[in-house]
């Protein structure tokens, strides 16, 4: 039967490996993009640190970089500035969002449901296209005149709506236009995934027999798509501000800076979930498969995210405490921030009850898998002070929320990310990992991240504020600026660390073992056709018999019953 996006198998390169659409070469597109974005993203970083430890020196490497940005291998202050926002851009919207959403949520998504292809497979070529031009505007916006954006990854005006404040012109018109591609490219993927979602489940996929995956792909992506609008419009203003000369933001010209801060933060809190949810999914199908165990609590977990996805449209001014805003409004939104602690937490233990009493394995993945819970733990905690205003007056802007919030980010993109990268990477490339280039990347990756992380907490309560060029100008910094210089040289030991995982993707892609359909035993739908998956994915019409965590069911003679075992035109193994 042809499939309703039956589409026959292109021949020609270009067809087949650039403008393609199959979701699974797409998927590819995504991570690869996503990959290279974040080595950029990470290069960033180790520049931003070097300079903070030790101020005014050369940045080994920078001399790469040319005039005005870097004068004699020295970052300069606004160079600098660049740096911080468009590290900060590139994490979350040209990383988080292509792995998590675009690469797992394009992948996995049609197999997992038993479909042949997303609903729209053109339009997803075409969102991807988009992505990739936004990534290049953003990457070319370093090259112009003034440079690139200098005024954070929030954009805050006055400084991101006047050109003479921050010294940066096209940079910051050319950081607009590359976000509304970006968020263009994910409307676009989002209305596919949920289309696909909807309408292309193969018979007896109920959504109560979703894999927990497509549903945090499924809420991920409604949340963004509610979320982005005010954000949207306020980039319009935004825009219109910088080139028209109008003064939305602008105090001189009646405007208000706290408009803003009001329109971003609406969808820059949801943002985060958009891009936790994805990590859940993928804790969701890893702990299972490695402690043979069904899933604990499938609907409460649903549940809980359904509320904290609704609270998270609630809570956008605990980012704005100490902004000036009416005092009136701080405990409501201070109190709903700290509410949505109860509905992760359930998602948490639901997740540690998952493991409790079942027969654990240990391979990367899974070990990815329990450093994401363990860390974004110490992220969700930490979080709890942020939300609470009366601390909150106190750490704000410090470097103890660049440890919060990095500890809530790096564990769900990078560990989260890692963790699926490790478990369907022989599904998506049909060969398997080397497991002990696996682990020593593991334990370093952990290691050095926590000893980059941790003392940012130190640093924070200790006075050091974020966004600053030289904290050696500051005596009250002096005493700590051996913590500063630790957590550099942890840097450095944190990009080394991606060494083994780098040898280890080309020495597995050439000479890796070939990987079976289900090398992990798992239940879901992609498991159940060969590895990498035929065109349109599926050799017969998938029917899915039963939920994806059957594992260890009692009387059955294997541990793991996979979701459509008795369709007889597919092979369990
Ligand atoms: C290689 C690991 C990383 C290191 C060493 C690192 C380091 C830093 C540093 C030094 C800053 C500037 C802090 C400041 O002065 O305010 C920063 C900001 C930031 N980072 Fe990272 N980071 C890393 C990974 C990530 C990841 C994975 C994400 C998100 C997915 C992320 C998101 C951000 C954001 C949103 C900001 C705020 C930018 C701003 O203030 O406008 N970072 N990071
Ligand atoms: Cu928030």
């Amino acid at each position: 039967m042809m499939s309703e996006t039956g589409h026959a198998e292109p021949t020609s390169f270009f067809r087949r490996y650039i403008f393609s659409t199959d979701h699974k070469v797409i998927g590819k597109q995504y991570l690869f993009l996503g990959m290279v974005m974040a080595l950029l993203g990470g290069l960033m970083a180790y520049v931003m640190r070097w300079q903070l430890a030790w101020p005014g020196s050369q940045v080994p490497g920078a001399a790469l970089l040319s005039e005005p940005a870097v004068v004699d291998g020295v970052v300069t202050p606004p160079f600098y500035n660049a740096l911080v926002t468009m590290h900060g851009t590139i994490m979350v919207f040209f990383v988080a969002m292509p792995i998590l959403l675009g690469a797992f949520g394009n992948y996995l998504v049609p197999l997992m449901i038993g479909a042949r292809d997303m609903a729209f497979p053109r339009l997803n070529m075409l969102s991807f296209w988009i992505l990739f031009t936004a990534s290049s505007v953003m990457m070319i916006s370093f090259f112009v005149p003034g440079g690139a954006a200098a005024g954070g990854w929030t954009a805050y005006p006055p400084l991101s709506a006047r050109p003479l404040l921050s010294g940066v012109n096209w940079g910051m018109n050319l950081w607009i236009l590359g976000l509304a591609l970006e968020f263009s490219a994910f409307l676009l993927g989002g209305v596919n995934l949920l289309t696909t979602v909807v309408t292309m489940r193969a018979p007896g996929m109920t959504m109560w027999r979703l894999p927990m995956m497509v549903w945090m792909q499924l809420t991920a992506a409604i949340i963004f798509m509610l979320s982005v609008g005010p954000t949207i419009a306020g980039a319009i203003l935004l825009l219109l501000d910088r080139v028209v000369g109008t003064g939305f933001f602008v105090p001189q010209q009646g405007g208000d800076p706290l408009l803003w801060q009001h329109l971003f933060w609406f969808f820059g809190h949801p943002e985060v979930y958009v891009i936790l949810l994805p990590g859940i999914g993928v804790l969701a199908e890893v702990l299972p498969a490695f402690s043979r165990k069904p899933i604990f609590a499938y609907k409460m977990i649903l549940y809980s995210i359904f509320v904290a996805g609704v609270l998270s449209f609630l809570v956008w001014a605990h980012h704005m405490f100490v902004s000036g805003m009416n005092p009136t409004l701080v405990m409501p939104f201070s109190v709903a921030t700290i509410l949505i602690s109860v509905p992760f937490t359930i998602v948490i233990f639901a997740l540690i009850a998952t493991l409790w009493g079942g027969s654990i394995q240990l391979p990367t993945a899974m070990l990815y898998a329990l450093g994401t819970l363990t860390m974004f733990i110490i992220g969700g905690i930490t979080g709890i002070f942020n939300g609470s205003a009366p601390v909150d007056i106190y750490i704000h802007d410090t470097y103890f929320v660049v440890a919060h919030f990095h500890y809530t980010l790096f564990p769900t993109v990078l560990l989260g990310g890692l963790a699926g990268f490790y478990f369907w990477f022989p599904k998506m490339f049909g060969r398997m990992l080397n497991e002990t280039l696996g682990k020593i990347h593991f334990w370093l990756t952990l290691i050095s991240f926590n000893a980059v992380f941790l003392p940012m907490f130190a640093l924070g309560i200790g006075g050091h504020v974020r966004r600053i060029y030289d904290p050696s100008t500051y005596d009250l910094l002096k005493p700590l600026h051996g913590i500063t210089t630790f957590v550099t040289i942890a840097t450095v030991c944190l990009l080394l660390s991606q060494i083994p995982f780098l040898i280890n993707i080309v020495v597995s892609l050439t000479r890796g073992e070939r990987a079976a359909a289900n090398p992990w035993r798992a239940n879901t739908l992609e498991w159940s056709t060969a590895s990498p998956p035929p065109h349109e994915n599926f050799v017969g019409d998938p029917v899915v018999m039963r939920g994806p965590y059957e594992y260890s069911v009692p009387g059955a003679d294997q541990d793991w019953l996979p979701q459509m075992q008795d369709a007889d035109t597919a092979t369990t193994r």
